[in-house]
């Protein structure tokens, strides 16, 4: 990436000019989004495919030199770190966390319970109520075990509403009733008590019925007792639907409810080929959220949901979509990768 290089002229310059910062912390490189983003208040993260960061060097270099945290886009769910019932395979989500810690990233852990990427063995056996409830209680207790001490935040619930606001129809909600959610933040915050627990959603950034949900929801926990920290918007946008205009309002009635906010898989797709307008509009709609989370007094991270076209979801997902991410196949930054480096460093100003 072209930022790298400049970006390393600046830190060399930094270090020969200046009588230097304080031991053990680098100067701040304006050229990157970690640098940019340092002294608003917000961490810049991006969800990790951990294949690329194995094979790609350029990819792994980007992670490491960009952003502040990272999230496992697969290998800490369900299915990954339990494939066969009582095997478990933590080995992919190990190599991410100690890369992290090599590179001082904190990490954000997904997802606990979640309607989708589970095992087969949990979904197709019949398993009883009582039996489901305690396969659910040993999984968030082994998994939050493990990382016990390395994960900065989990996104323990994904995805609990339906779009109108009422509960999703999963198996969880089928065999245990509305009270799975509480009891999953019970057991994750057993496990480790200094981890940031948190629900996560999409089409919940603006306020809408599925946000109004969350909002009941948070209250209700809270005044339960039930340990719940923050509120997770994942962000998935795309230009042709245009952009909530509400996130502000949305995201400051949480700091009122004293919880934290995040926004924690950011992306914007189009339909495709790319041109200028759907280009602009895209860098537009990484900004607002970007802007949203800089005007809220708890909002601590930012996420993109990959910041390289070369591994994003969308192609795959959304037939005719895709360059939803901040920087092309080719790592090359685009107007949108811009827009947040500068939004972040107007804020800091
Ligand atoms: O990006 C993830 C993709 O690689 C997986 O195949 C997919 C399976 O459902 O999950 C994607 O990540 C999702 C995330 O875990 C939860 N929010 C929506 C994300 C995009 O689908």
């Amino acid at each position: 990436m072209r930022t790298a290089l400049t970006g390393l002229a600046f830190a060399l310059a930094a270090v020969t000019l200046a009588a230097g910062p304080a031991a053990g912390t680098p100067p701040p490189d304006d050229d990157t989004l970690r640098g940019a983003a340092r002294g608003t208040g917000i961490r810049i993260g991006t969800a990790v495919d951990t294949d690329a960061l194995a094979a790609d060097v350029p990819y792994r270099e980007a992670v490491a030199r960009e952003f502040d945290t990272v999230t496992p886009e697969n290998v800490m769910k369900w299915q990954l770190v339990e494939p066969q019932q009582g095997v478990f395979d933590w080995a992919a989500a190990d190599r991410l966390v100690d890369f992290a810690r090599a590179n001082g990233q904190a990490v954000r852990g997904h997802t606990l319970v979640w309607h989708s990427q589970n095992p087969s063995w949990l979904t197709e056996d019949a398993f009883t109520p009582a039996e489901l409830r305690e396969l659910l209680r040993q999984h968030i207790l082994a998994e939050v075990g493990h990382f016990k001490g390395r994960i900065w935040a989990w996104d323990v619930a994904n995805e609990v509403f339906n779009d109108d606001g009422t509960l999703r129809d999963t198996l969880w909600l089928r065999a245990l009733g509305p009270g799975y959610i509480a009891d999953a933040f019970r057991w994750a915050h057993q496990a480790d008590p200094k981890a940031a627990l948190f629900l996560n959603d999409y089409n919940n950034e603006g306020v809408n019925a599925k946000s109004d949900a969350y909002y009941a929801l948070i209250k209700q926990l809270r005044s339960a007792g039930v340990p719940v920290d923050g509120y997770g918007m994942q962000g998935h946008l795309g230009v042709q639907y245009g952009f909530p205009d509400t996130v502000v309002e949305n995201v400051r009635r949480f700091d009122a409810l004293g919880v934290q906010t995040a926004f924690t898989e950011v992306d914007v797709r189009m339909v495709l080929p790319p041109d200028v307008a759907k280009v602009r509009a895209q860098a537009e709609g990484f900004s607002t959220l970007l802007r949203a989370c800089l005007l809220a007094k708890h909002c601590v991270s930012y996420t993109v949901w990959g910041f390289t076209d070369r591994y994003s979801w969308v192609p795959g997902f959304f037939d005719g979509q895709g360059s939803a991410t901040p920087t092309d196949e080719n790592l090359q930054p685009k107007p949108a990768y811009y827009a947040l480096r500068d939004t972040l460093l107007i804020a800091r100003r």
